[in-house]
């Protein structure tokens, strides 16, 4: 478990250690929008008790967002968004099969009634941003440092070398 100084505000979860290197671009992205996360590997179907333990006892802890990863047939998203109310941001993990095919199905197509918001297969980068604007819609200076992220992100792509004989258009 990776934990910050301050009470975590986004819970990020996924099926194995092993996924550590994607879920952990998530980590590394909020702590650039000072959001506190705390990362954990856990099973959903080697530990679904301690699953269910740390799904259950989240809120009261203050986090308000779930980022949930799993690869293979990945219900570890689905089965945190049937334990919560709190929305559930699934990222599909890169597998052998058809580069996370199989990650990505299993976590988009989940049935009515309890969402899953999916992002692209390895895509964690993607899942903090909309977690951190989930939570950005009742923090001022969060949304600030979101659009601040968003202004520098379009300036490094003005300013590419690439581009610099269309600067005059701008
Ligand atoms: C899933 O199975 C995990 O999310 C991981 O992506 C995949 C492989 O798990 P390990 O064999 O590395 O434990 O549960």
């Amino acid at each position: 478990m990776a934990e910050h100084e301050t009470a975590a505000r986004v819970g990020i979860v996924c099926g194995s250690r092993s996924d550590f290197p994607v879920m952990e671009k998530a980590v590394e992205l909020l702590a650039g929008l000072e959001v506190p996360c705390e990362l954990h590997a856990i099973s959903a179907h080697r530990a679904p008790d301690l699953l269910f333990r740390f799904v259950g006892a989240a809120e009261a802890r203050g986090i308000r967002v779930f980022i949930a990863g799993a690869g293979g047939a990945a219900h570890l998203p689905g089965v945190v968004a049937a334990k919560t109310i709190l929305p559930v941001i699934g990222v599909p993990i890169p597998t052998q099969v058809g580069g996370g095919l199989d990650s990505l199905l299993s976590i988009v197509q989940m049935p009515k009634g309890i969402p899953v918001a999916t992002v692209a297969v390895g895509g964690a980068e993607n899942a903090a941003l909309l977690a951190a604007e989930i939570l950005a819609l009742s923090d001022p200076a969060l949304r600030g440092r979101l659009q601040a992220y968003r202004d520098a992100q379009t300036r490094s792509i003005e300013d590419d070398e690439s581009n610099a004989d269309l600067r005059g258009e701008r």
